[in-house]
This record gives structure tokens, C-alpha cells and sequence, in this order.
């Protein structure tokens, strides 16, 4: 019995929507934030080497650019619905362009991926023109769903 009850709740909490993993909307926001400023810190140092503010380090890149391309795909779960309101720059145009906004996140994570390959090959030139890409697919989504 004490069986069946266990397997019912872990089958009721497997199912459930990736939303009820936020208590609220609040929680959300605050958790994508948190990995917006995860990314802008390991993507400022890949900046930082291309444009020559910090030394090129191959091997510090290569960890940068191996983290962005599994952290790339935490924000995009905590789009939950009413967490437009609150503590947020996101525009409520992500919700009213749903599948836009996800192609917008699909190629970042795309360009992110390049990135990853092109750091694992250790050459400042092909980080270069990778990182470039990363930084205009930032700024696209970033102009057309963040307020200012
Ligand atoms: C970052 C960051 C962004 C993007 C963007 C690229 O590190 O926080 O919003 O890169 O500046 O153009």
C-alpha cells in the first residue's frame, strides 16, 4: 500500500508542468536573473580575452564556454506564465510571441554551442568571430524582449 501511495506522488510529481518547480512568479524572476548574471559573467570573460582586457587563457575559455553551453538552457524554463509583472525587464511581448521568443533563444543557444567548439580548439581567432556571433544573438533578443 504504502507502495502504491509512493509511486502515485512520484508519478504526480514527474508529470507536473516545469512551472511547479517555481513557488511563484516572483521565484522565476529571480531565478532567471540569477543565470542571466551566471552567463554576463563567464561570457564577459570570453570578451574579456577576445578584446584583449585580460590575458588569452585557452583553458579558462574552454571552462567559460563549456559552462554557457549548459547554462544556456536554464532562463528559458522560468518564462512562466504572469511572471511578466513583478521585479523584471522582460516584456510581455515574450509572451505574446511565444514560438518568436523560443527561435530567439534556440539560436543563441545554436551560436552558444559553436562557441563551445571553437574554445575546445584553443584558437583566439575562431573564439573571436564565435563570441562575436553569441554577443549579436544576445543583443537581438535582448533588444526586442528587454526594457531598458
Ligand atoms: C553579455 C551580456 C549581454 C550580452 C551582450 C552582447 O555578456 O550581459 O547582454 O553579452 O552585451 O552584445
Amino acid at each position: 500500500m504504502t507502495r502504491l501511495i509512493l509511486a502515485a506522488v512520484i508519478g504526480l510529481t514527474t508529470a507536473l508542468p516545469a512551472a511547479a518547480q517555481f513557488k511563484n512568479a516572483e521565484a522565476a524572476i529571480k531565478y532567471r536573473q540569477s543565470v542571466m548574471q551566471v552567463q554576463n559573467h563567464h561570457l564577459g570573460r570570453i570578451f574579456a580575452m577576445v578584446n584583449g582586457r585580460m590575458p588569452f587563457d585557452a583553458k579558462v575559455a574552454a571552462e567559460d564556454a563549456a559552462l554557457l553551453d549548459t547554462i544556456d538552457k536554464l532562463p528559458f524554463v522560468a518564462f512562466i506564465d504572469g511572471s511578466d509583472k513583478g521585479e523584471t525587464n522582460a516584456k510581455s511581448e515574450i509572451w505574446k510571441q511565444r514560438a518568436r521568443f523560443d527561435a530567439a533563444a534556440l539560436k543563441m543557444q545554436e551560436d552558444v554551442a559553436k562557441l563551445n567548439a571553437a574554445a575546445k580548439t584553443g584558437s583566439l581567432d575562431a573564439i573571436k568571430a564565435a563570441a562575436g556571433a553569441v554577443g549579436q544573438s544576445c543583443k537581438a533578443c535582448h533588444d526586442d524582449y528587454q526594457a531598458k
